[in-house]
């Protein structure tokens, strides 16, 4: 297991508060969700019975895992961005151990301690698995990896799963793809999990539990900023909501500021006015149609080149790869 050191996005972090809450209309970016407790509470919001993408991704992928393994004659490499606790990949990494005897996983998280969580569990649970973990952004990570290509190459598998794809903006989302297209050779695949366009009440519903989980990892970002920036916010002050505008085909994320009040962040020097009912953009998640998936992969230069879905068409797993060379 090798990986880099935690990455330091502190000031990173100062910088886009103060320019989100500074802005017209305030927003926080949803990257900051994810500290210690958020990823904790992420992972609850996973077992929440109206969020259903991470449980169809899981029933998807247990299904079609041993046709992932059969698209490679010789032993891929599987690569993931974005892994998180793994879990989900555990599936795919099992086909593919049982097709081809051994496996190099090469996860790429900004998360070092992530990283390191997940692949003692999975070294522990697979004896014929190699990790080569990546503390980085996927692109540089996949970038890094596509050098030491020269000493062994063998073909990827890339899987970026649960519809992590939904929180780029559609044209940031191409773009992203774009750029992974440029580190692929025409052997390798591309995986991605899609959450597909579907009523406004489900997916309202799954981005507002009724446990409250979601809504408690939205506000954890007001105490993570009260924890690292000196904040004042008090969360019971603002309420969350999540509406789906059909048009646009996004679930957006917002906390809305309950009265009038000024608060103070410490660390940047400010303080903030929040209008009776003004909102703090925090999230959108897009949804997708199938042409929407066969233009966006066009758009970035790939090719769909088989899909899965759960049989409802509600979340789907696309694969993607380099267009074949027209005869
Ligand atoms: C990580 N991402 C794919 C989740 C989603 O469904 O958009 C984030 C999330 N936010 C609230 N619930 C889930």
């Amino acid at each position: 297991l090798t990986a880099g050191p935690e990455l330091d996005t502190r000031p990173e972090f100062l910088e886009d508060v103060r320019a989100g809450l500074c802005a017209e209309r305030k927003r926080l970016s949803c990257r900051y969700l994810y500290d210690e407790r958020g990823s904790k509470l992420f992972e609850r919001i996973c077992e929440q019975p109206e969020y259903y993408p991470t449980r169809l991704e899981a029933e998807i992928l247990e299904r079609i895992a041993p046709e992932l393994a059969a698209l490679f004659d010789e032993p891929p490499r599987l690569v993931e961005l974005g892994s998180g606790s793994a879990e989900k990949t555990r599936l795919v990494i099992e086909a593919l151990i049982a097709r081809h005897g051994s496996l190099l996983f090469e996860p790429i998280d900004i998360s070092r301690s992530a990283l390191e969580l997940s692949s003692q569990g999975l070294l522990e649970e697979f004896p014929e698995l190699e990790v080569h973990a990546i503390a980085s952004e996927y692109v540089a990570g996949l970038h890094a990896l596509s050098e030491e290509c020269e000493i062994s190459p063998a073909p990827w598998l890339v899987a970026w799963l649960g519809s992590s794809i939904g929180n780029f903006h559609r044209t940031a989302a191409a773009d992203f793809l774009r750029r992974l297209r440029n580190e692929l050779r025409p052997a390798d695949f591309l995986l991605v999990g899609v959450d597909m366009r579907k009523d406004a009440s489900v997916l309202e519903a799954a981005y507002d539990d009724e446990a409250g989980v979601t809504r408690a990892f939205m506000k954890n970002l007001l105490l993570r900023m009260n924890r690292e920036l000196g904040a004042e916010f008090d969360p019971d002050a603002f309420r969350y909501e999540a509406t789906y505008d059909e048009e646009l085909g996004r679930v957006e994320m917002h906390l809305l500021s309950e009265r009038a009040q000024r608060v103070l962040i410490t660390s940047l020097g400010l303080e903030v006015d929040f209008a009776a009912g003004e909102a703090v953009h925090l999230e959108n998640s897009y949804k997708y149609s199938g042409e929407e998936i066969e233009a966006l992969a066009k758009s970035a230069g790939f090719e769909v080149r088989r899909h899965w879905d759960d049989g409802e068409d509600r979340f789907r797993e696309v694969l993607l790869a380099l267009p074949k060379e027209s005869p």
